[in-house]
């Protein structure tokens, strides 16, 4: 760790104390010991273990030593740790905001709980800011601007929000007569879940070389760009009003596969086929697979040639990260991928008795029109008050009218009986067993107390995996992306557990959620963990979220095989965890 690294640490820590309202003089010193970490022309890490030597450094006494040792150490100290787990390390990125420090930053977490720049642009656009001390009308519209420029130069989107604009822009483009297809690259096409730009290519007689300048035009016509980046002959930039960057690409039809190939990347993959190329006497580019000795094109006109010619099967997008991709697709030894069309049922999904929209019938006829078998009516239990939860005897009272509703449908759909159970501070769960025992499905979820250190998250959801009533373990890290970091949580540790215990997790397809990312989603495969997709629905219309959820399924290899709602109603219920 260098200098630099080490007073960045620093000076998060005496942000994180200023927002957290701590003594001045502690903050003080931190920034003292910052600046002098910068400036400092000995390598702090490499005398670390020398105390005296440390104390000599202006602004270092001995409570600072001990905490640069314990960051040359482990990375960080135990009160950044702490007040990062209170706040989250989002809450940092309010500080870049112009105008914004972190007296203004404690303001609106005590008026309003927020911690990130999302939460921020929510409550402006809810009006939550009005009347708060500082915050005039001219304050307010000098953040929102902040907010727009934060996100245009390093902002990420959620994969929803971004597909929702390759959509539009899409379908605009296509209006165009000589403009006749329009595909999504990049992060995008990759189902990354979330896109730090768009990359659209185009094609169509108005896109080929020397004739663009109609196209070019209409793309830059668009109504909803926010302003223009850079228009050249075959590529116009732009952001939109939310802040999105776009590339779009306007290509000769005859390079459209090798221009798709390189614009999905991802760059490791890329760089790693390239290698590939030019073992092999080629040279692979935007325009071509071409030879090296003449430069005669061998194949670009599409994926699956190029693709070919390296002597490999096409692989689909969401496994382009050089992870064992290359390699399988040489040896054509690629797995089959889960689709959504494979799955006959979801699991979890709220109604009118908590904090859904819709009853347990609209949600069964919503199944039915999905395809589905089966589906789940899995609301919260009491402890989430404000959802409505279901205390013990509305719990009974539900069951019985989601077993009417079954009985209702007559075998177009089953329709199981379900609870999406707290799991309270200490591990145990919201409702007596009397209750849950009578539940085909119980999800065992956490929704509140996320502060807790990693050691005590661990143990508590562990102790909740252990109640045999436990089938799933539901949204397992918490997180809500880029709003709210996941819960401090030895994922292995509960996924090893899970495995043992029979434990399904859950991999919860909400586009803000996500939980298990590609990387957890490898590991519990590899654990022989148990693993099920849901959509956590609050609305008929959230069933079709899904496909957020099945991309990160995708992009860690999981075959329809791997996931438990691929199965019939029955298999489904026979391969969950036994009921005691
Ligand atoms: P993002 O936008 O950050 O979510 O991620 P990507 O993967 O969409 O990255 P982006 O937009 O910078 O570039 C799109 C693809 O274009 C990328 O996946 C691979 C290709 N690409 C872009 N720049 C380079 C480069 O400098 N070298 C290589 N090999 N490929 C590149
Ligand atoms: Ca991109
Ligand atoms: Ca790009
Ligand atoms: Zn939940």
């Amino acid at each position: 760790m260098d200098n630099a690294a080490i007073a960045r640490l620093l000076a998060e820590t005496a942000d994180l104390l200023e927002i957290d309202g701590g003594d001045s003089f502690r903050i003080r010193s931190y920034r003292r010991a910052a600046e002098s970490a910068e400036q400092s022309t000995v390598d702090l890490a490499s005398i670390a273990n020398d105390t005296a030597q440390l104390l000599e450094i202006p602004g270092i006494g001995k409570g600072m030593a001990a905490h640069l040792q314990s960051i040359v150490a482990t990375g960080s100290m135990p009160l950044r740790d702490e007040l990062l787990a209170k706040y989250g390390a989002s809450i940092l990125d309010l500080l870049k905001l112009p105008g914004m420090g972190p007296k203004t930053v404690a303001l609106l977490w005590d008026a309003a709980k927020i911690a990130s720049i999302d939460q921020l642009a929510e409550a402006i656009d809810a009006g939550k800011l009005t009347g708060l001390p500082r915050m005039g009308a001219k304050q307010i519209e000098k953040l929102h601007k902040g907010i727009d420029d934060y996100r245009r130069s390093v902002g990420r989107f959620r994969l929803d929000v971004a597909e929702d604009s390759a959509s539009r822009l899409s379908r605009y483009l296509l209006q165009f007569v000589g403009i006749q297809n329009v595909s999504p690259a990049g992060s995008l096409r990759r189902g990354r879940e979330t896109v730090g730009d768009l990359d659209l290519l185009v094609t169509g007689p108005a896109c080929e070389p020397g004739n663009t300048a109609a196209a070019v035009k209409h793309v830059a016509a668009y109504p909803e760009i926010h302003d223009i980046i850079a228009k050249g002959e075959n590529k116009v930039s732009f952001h939109l009003g939310n802040g999105l960057q776009v590339d779009v690409r306007l290509l000769p039809s005859e390079s459209y596969g090798a221009a798709l190939q390189y614009f999905t990347g991802s760059k490791a993959h890329n760089v790693a086929l390239r290698q590939r190329a030019l073992k092999m006497g080629y040279t692979l580019s935007e325009w071509a697979l071409a030879r090296l000795d003449d430069g005669s094109t061998v194949a670009a006109k599409t994926e699956k040639d190029i693709y070919k010619a390296l002597h490999m099967d096409w692989m689909p997008p969401e496994m382009r990260e050089n992870l064992g991709e290359i390699e399988a697709a040489a040896h054509h030894k690629l797995p089959k991928l889960i689709e959504a069309s494979d799955l006959r049922g979801d699991v979890h999904m709220h109604t009118t008795a908590t904090d859904g929209r819709n009853s347990i019938h609209e949600m069964a006829e919503a199944g039915i029109e999905r395809g589905y078998q089966y589906i789940a009516i899995t609301d919260h239990s009491k402890n989430m008050a404000m959802t409505n939860g279901l205390d013990e005897k509305r719990a009974l009272e539900h069951i019985r009218r989601i077993r009417e509703v079954d009985k209702r449908m007559e075998g177009r759909i089953r329709v199981f009986t379900g609870i999406e159970v707290d799991i309270l501070a200490d591990g145990k769960l919201d409702l007596d067993d009397e209750v849950l025992t009578q539940m085909e499905i119980v999800i065992a979820s956490i929704h509140t107390r996320f502060e807790m250190t990693r050691d005590d998250m661990t143990a508590r959801v562990i102790r909740a995996m252990e109640n045999p009533y436990t089938r799933i373990l539901g949204h397992p890290t918490g997180r809500l992306l880029l709003r709210r970091e996941p819960f401090s949580l030895d994922m292995s540790a509960v996924l090893r557990k899970a495995a043992e215990l029979g434990v399904a997790v859950e991999q919860n397809a909400a586009p803000e959620r996500l939980d298990l990312c590609d990387r957890d989603l490898r590991l519990a495969k590899e654990m022989g963990c148990k693993v099920i997709i849901s959509t956590d629905s609050h609305d008929t219309r959230h069933l079709s979220k899904i496909e957020y959820g099945v991309r990160q399924l995708r992009r860690a290899w999981l075959g329809p095989r791997d996931v438990l709602n691929t199965r019939t109603a029955k298999q489904f219920l026979a391969a969950l965890r036994p009921r005691p």
